[in-house]
This record gives structure tokens, C-alpha cells and sequence, in this order.
């Protein structure tokens, strides 16, 4: 991972789960972090663990709800102003909101999920994308999810927004294709972080049946790909990875015991 040494990356949702995680290993490898997320107590938090094990790396924190246009707008203002140059963007914040079908599913989950998980990784890909196309160089990896290859059962609408990220990286990576700038897409299975407890609004016991009888990825698991996938030869793109538990054949096969 020594080519992520020195370079800057910017990580969206990094207060919890992969993002968090993903900070951690960048750090380790000597990358410069730029942390976004709501809440900026887990983010000074992280910052101050950081600090202590890797006291090169330089991390600046901003509270910010990728949902809101003009919020994107306002912080991202201050972000470039500091730190005009960033190499790597990674566009990890996002939720599922219950697990409503098609039938049902409300207003309010809808706009949450598609401002969050969609129009959130548009508005935070338009403020970083011009300087990276200026520079010739840079790299945009997009968390998007197995729920975006085949539909999960849960997950309607969930479902249907990591189906776009699918869409936008794929457009992403033609629109960008004459210039140095590398666009990817990593697919995650069943990894337990805060995203259950979040998904079904706190509730941990119904959270902790999503995994159980079953070891599911961590966080570590999918920091370690998106810093594998950040680190290859500039000539070198891992346009979409898809990593499963070994006991998680596809979206709808797991083996539980029990
Ligand atoms: P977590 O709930 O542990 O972390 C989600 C992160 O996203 C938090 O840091 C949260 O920060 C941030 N976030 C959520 N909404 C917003 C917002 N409006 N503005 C800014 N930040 C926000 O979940 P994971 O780490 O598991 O999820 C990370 C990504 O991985 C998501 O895109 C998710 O869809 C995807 N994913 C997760 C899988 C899983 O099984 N865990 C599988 C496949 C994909 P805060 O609340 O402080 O704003
Ligand atoms: C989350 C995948 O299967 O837990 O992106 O809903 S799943």
C-alpha cells in the first residue's frame, strides 16, 4: 500500500463502519485524510486516535450531511480553500432506511436513501471531480453495495439507490476515460457495522439477526480492499469488486448454522 504515502483522500461517513476503518488503513500507509460526516464527535474522536498512532498524517475533520445540496456547497467551500488538492475521493456514506417493499415504502425513506446514497455522492463528486480533471489526476472509488448487482430482499428502494451508484460509476468511468483520473466501484456482502442498527432505527436485537449463525465481513475486511484498490500502478483500474463471506454465495444464498 506505499503508493497511498503522501496523498490526500477524502473520505464521506467516515465516523463509523468502513469509513472509519478505511481512515485507519490509510492513515497506517501514510495518506493525508480529509473526514466528512454528521456527526463530528466519532469524527474527533477518530482524529485523536489517529493523531496518536500515526502523528505524520495530517486529519482534518468537517461536520457535513451529504443529503443537503447547499450544506455540500458551504463546507466544500472551506474544504477546497485548505486543501485544494485531492487524489482520492471516497464516496462511502450511505444508509439503508428499514426495509419497506415497493408497496409500501414512504416518502420519507425514499428521500432519505436517494438524497444520501445517490444525489449526496453526485454533489460531493461535483465538488472534487473539476480539480482532479485540472490535474490530469485522481482517483474516485464508490462504495456501492451486492444490493446494486441483484435486488436484496429487504431492501427495495435500498436496493434500487445502490443499483444507481452502479449506473453513476459506470458513467463516471466512460466520461473520464481520456484523462488519468480512475473511477471504481467496491460491492460489498453482509459486514456487520452500525449499518442494521441504523437501518432498522436502533433497534439492536433485530439488527444482530441480519448476521445471525454466520461470521459477516468487518470493517478492517473492506478497508483493506479500498486501500488495495487505491494503491494499484497508475495504469491499473479495479473497476468494481464485489466482496462476500465466505459463508455468502450471492445476494440471496447464506449459509447460517443452525
Ligand atoms: P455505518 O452505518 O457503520 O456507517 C455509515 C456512515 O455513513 C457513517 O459514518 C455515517 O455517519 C455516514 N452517513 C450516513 N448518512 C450520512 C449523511 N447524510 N451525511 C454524511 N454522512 C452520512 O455503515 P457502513 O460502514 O456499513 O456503510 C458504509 C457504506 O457501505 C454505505 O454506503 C452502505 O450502503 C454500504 N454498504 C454496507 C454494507 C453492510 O453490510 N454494512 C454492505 C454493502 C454496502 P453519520 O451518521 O455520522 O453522518
Ligand atoms: C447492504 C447489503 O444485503 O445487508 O448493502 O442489505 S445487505
Amino acid at each position: 500500500f506505499e503508493r497511498l504515502a503522501g496523498k490526500t483522500t477524502l473520505i464521506t461517513g467516515a465516523s463509523a463502519g468502513f469509513g472509519w476503518f478505511t481512515a485507519l488503513t490509510f492513515a497506517k500507509f501514510g495518506s493525508n485524510l480529509i473526514l466528512v460526516a454528521r456527526r463530528e464527535e466519532k469524527l474527533q474522536e477518530l482524529k485523536k486516535k489517529i493523531n496518536a498512532l500515526y502523528p505524520a498524517v495530517d486529519v482534518d475533520i468537517y461536520k457535513l450531511d451529504v443529503s443537503k445540496h447547499s450544506e455540500i456547497k458551504q463546507v466544500f467551500s472551506d474544504i477546497l480553500e485548505k486543501t485544494p488538492h485531492i487524489d482520492i475521493l471516497i464516496n462511502n456514506a450511505g444508509l439503508a432506511h428499514g426495509g419497506d417493499p415497493v408497496s409500501t415504502v414512504t416518502e420519507e425513506s425514499m428521500d432519505i436513501m436517494f438524497d444520501t446514497n445517490v444525489k449526496g455522492l453526485v454533489w460531493v463528486t461535483q465538488q472534487v471531480l473539476p480539480g482532479m480533471l485540472e490535474r490530469n489526476t485522481g482517483h474516485i472509488i464508490n462504495v456501492g453495495s451486492i444490493a446494486g448487482i441483484q435486488s436484496t430482499v429487504l431492501g427495495s428502494v435500498y436496493s434500487a439507490t445502490k443499483h444507481a451508484v452502479h449506473a453513476l460509476t459506470e458513467s463516471l468511468r466512460i466520461e473520464t476515460v481520456a484523462t488519468n483520473v480512475k473511477v471504481s466501484e467496491i460491492c460489498p456482502g453482509l459486514a456487520e457495522t452500525e449499518f442494521a442498527i441504523v437501518r432498522f432505527n436502533g433497534d439492536k436485537d433485530l439488527a444482530s439477526k441480519m448476521y445471525k449463525g454466520m461470521e459477516p465481513l468487518t470493517g478492517e475486511d473492506i478497508a483493506e480492499i479500498i486501500a488495495f484498490t487505491a494503491s494499484t500502478h497508475p495504469r491499473c483500474v479495479i473497476s468494481q469488486s464485489v466482496i462476500v463471506p465466505s459463508c455468502q454465495a450471492n445476494t440471496f444464498i447464506t449459509h447460517r448454522r443452525g
